[in-house]
């Protein structure tokens, strides 16, 4: 159901094309075949010659999804011990440890630009960088651990899916893998609610329903701003990095969504959403966008948490970065002893 178009909408092919100023002759034709390549839809890979803004770009928005991934490991990681079965644990466990991955892919493709890794968690632990205002709220039940499978996975995949597709190879190639692994962790979300629903309590069920009534709106921020307040959509755009908008993404998210809670029996806490039968879409209420800026600006519920977490797990990893590097520099020494 996530599998949702790759398709791109029509635009004007003029209006695709970068509006950096040449300085030289040179520079002028580079630019010009890279204007060729965006507008044939082709991929830029890390030794093309790209515009400076167009790289400063992707550094911004793959290093901010890197940080949203092992972030994103922190409310769901704080159910570990105390999933309710085994099975349930295993799941979690694997589920987590994906978004680790997730987080080691995109920022070995952001390190193709030109960028450290230590500059980027630097960015991070620093509070410089942005990461998803998702990750800083509280999961205050098992239902929270479901509901983010669900919701907050499945709204990562309806905006990831257009990135398998983004101009910049590296990142297209990493969102492929991670995507696939994001479908498993929406649809064992959906299952663990499913069973709740089904073959649950009553205080089981309602504690769903409190669950997606603390989440629904917080996924759909999740989008970012309306377009029309979207200071980078226009340029990430033209550069087929973003494909397609953050109101059109919300829309589909929320159209997929709701047949689905539907099924799950919950009910979305939205008094305005209802089947608009002329635009052919799910109409849906005001967002609290006030709300939205001030998580993303640090003070949100558990800014200051998951911020300290990040900087004492990197602290406390520092030993096992060291010997990890003193281990090459002893096989390199080694190498080249053999060699010599
Ligand atoms: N939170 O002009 P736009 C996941 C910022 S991964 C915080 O629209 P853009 C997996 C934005 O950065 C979730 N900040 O920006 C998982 C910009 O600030 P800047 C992350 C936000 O880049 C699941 C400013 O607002 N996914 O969930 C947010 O064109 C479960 C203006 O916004 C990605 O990062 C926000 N929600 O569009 C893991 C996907 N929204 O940088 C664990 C890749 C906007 O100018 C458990 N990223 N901002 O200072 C994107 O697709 C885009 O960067 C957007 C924002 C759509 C997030």
């Amino acid at each position: 159901m996530y599998t949702q178009s790759f398709s791109v909408p029509d635009g004007d092919p003029a209006a695709a094309k970068s509006r950096v100023q040449p300085i030289s002759a040179s520079e002028a034709a580079l630019q010009a075949s890279f204007d060729q390549r965006i507008d044939a839809d082709g991929r830029i890979e890390p030794q093309d010659w790209m515009p400076e803004a167009y790289r400063k770009t992707l550094v911004r928005q793959i290093s901010q999804h890197a940080h949203s991934e092992i972030v994103g490991m922190l409310p769901e990681g704080n159910w570990i011990s105390r999933a309710p079965s085994l099975k349930r644990k295993a799941i979690l466990i694997a589920k987590v440890q994906d978004e680790g991955g997730h987080g080691l892919y995109l920022y070995s493709a952001a390190e193709t630009l030109g960028v450290s890794r230590d500059q980027m968690l630097d960015a991070l632990h620093t509070g410089k960088a942005k990461y998803s205002s998702i990750f800083n709220y509280p999961t205050l039940t098992w239902a929270d651990v479901g509901v983010i499978g669900w919701l907050v996975d499945g709204a990562a995949i309806m905006n990831q899916i257009p990135l398998c597709r983004c101009s910049y190879g590296p990142y297209a190639r990493a969102m492929v893998r991670v995507c696939k692994e994001e479908s498993f962790h929406q649809r064992q979300g959906y299952e663990a609610l499913l069973v709740m629903m089904q073959q649950g309590t009553v205080d089981q069920q309602a504690m769903v329903q409190d669950a997606v009534n603390r989440w629904w709106w917080k996924c759909l921020a999740m989008f970012g701003p309306p377009d029309a307040d979207s200071p980078n959509s226009a340029q990430g755009m033209r550069w087929g990095i973003k494909r397609i908008s953050n109101d059109d993404l919300r829309q589909k998210f929320v159209d997929a969504t709701v047949p689905q809670a539907k099924v799950l029996g919950v009910t979305l806490p939205d008094p305005d959403l209802k089947w608009n039968e002329s635009r052919g879409h799910y109409d849906y209420g005001a967002i609290d966008w006030d709300e939205f800026w001030a998580t993303v600006n640090g003070n949100g519920p558990c800014n200051k948490e998951r911020l300290s977490t990040r900087v004492k797990a990197w602290n406390e990893g520092a030993w096992v970065r060291e010997a990890a590097l003193a281990h090459q520099h002893k096989q390199q020494q080694r190498q080249h002893k053999e060699a010599a």
